[in-house]
C-alpha cells in the first residue's frame, strides 16, 4: 500500500483550496490511491454545523477536522484538508499530533486583492458592506504558514498546475 497521511491547505476564502484539493483528489483516485477531501462542503454543514467564525470556533472546527483527518489517516488513507485554518498554532497542535512526516501543510498562496477580485460568493462584497463581520483577511487575521512543506502560488497558476506541483512533491515523498 501506499504511505498515509495528512495534506493540509490553508490559505484565504477564494484562494483555490478546495479546487485544487478536489482536482488532485480525483488525479490520485486515477493512479488506484485511497485518498478523501475534507472541506467546508461536508464538514461545516454536518459535523460542525454548530460552529460559527469566531476565533474559539474557528479553533474547534478545526481541532475536530484534525481528529477526523487523523482518523482517516489511521485507516490508510490521503486526506487532503482544505480549510482557511487561519492560525498557526492550530495547523501545529496537528502536525504535532501525527507521525513525524505524516503532515504536509500546504500553503495556497493568493493575494487578497486577487481572492476579492474573484469573489465567486459575493462574500468580500458583503464584508466590506459589513453584511459580514469578522471576515478572514477583512477584519479578522490570517497568519501565513511560516514553514509549509510547500506554497502554491494560486494567484498566478492554473488549478491543473497546481496540481502537478503537489503530485511531484508526493512523489518526491515516497507518498505516491
Ligand atoms: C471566513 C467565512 C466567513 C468568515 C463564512 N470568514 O469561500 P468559502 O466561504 O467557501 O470559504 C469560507 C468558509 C471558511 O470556512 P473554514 O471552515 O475553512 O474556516 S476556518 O478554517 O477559519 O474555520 C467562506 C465561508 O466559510 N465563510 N463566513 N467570517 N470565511
Amino acid at each position: 500500500g501506499h504511505h498515509s497521511g495528512v495534506l493540509w491547505f490553508t490559505g484565504l476564502s477564494g484562494s483555490g483550496k478546495s479546487s485544487i484539493a478536489n482536482l488532485l483528489n480525483q488525479r490520485l483516485h486515477e493512479k488506484g490511491l485511497q485518498t478523501y477531501v475534507l472541506d467546508g462542503d461536508n464538514v461545516r454543514h454536518g459535523l460542525n454545523a454548530d460552529l460559527g467564525f469566531s476565533e474559539a470556533d474557528r479553533e474547534e472546527n478545526i481541532r475536530r477536522i484534525g481528529e477526523t483527518a487523523k482518523l482517516f489517516a489511521n485507516s490508510g488513507t490521503i486526506v487532503l484538508a482544505a480549510f482557511i485554518s487561519p492560525y498557526q498554532k492550530d495547523r501545529d497542535k496537528i502536525r504535532a499530533s501525527l507521525p513525524e512526516g505524516d503532515f504536509i501543510e500546504v500553503y495556497v498562496d493568493c493575494p487578497l486583492e486577487e481572492c476579492e477580485a474573484r469573489d465567486p460568493k459575493g462574500l468580500y462584497e458583503k464584508a466590506r458592506n459589513g453584511e459580514i463581520k469578522g471576515f478572514t483577511g477583512i477584519d479578522a487575521p490570517y497568519e501565513a504558514p511560516k514553514n509549509p512543506e510547500i506554497v502554491i502560488n494560486s494567484g498566478e497558476l492554473e488549478v491543473t498546475s497546481c496540481v502537478d506541483q503537489l503530485i511531484k512533491l508526493l512523489q518526491d515523498k515516497k507518498w505516491v
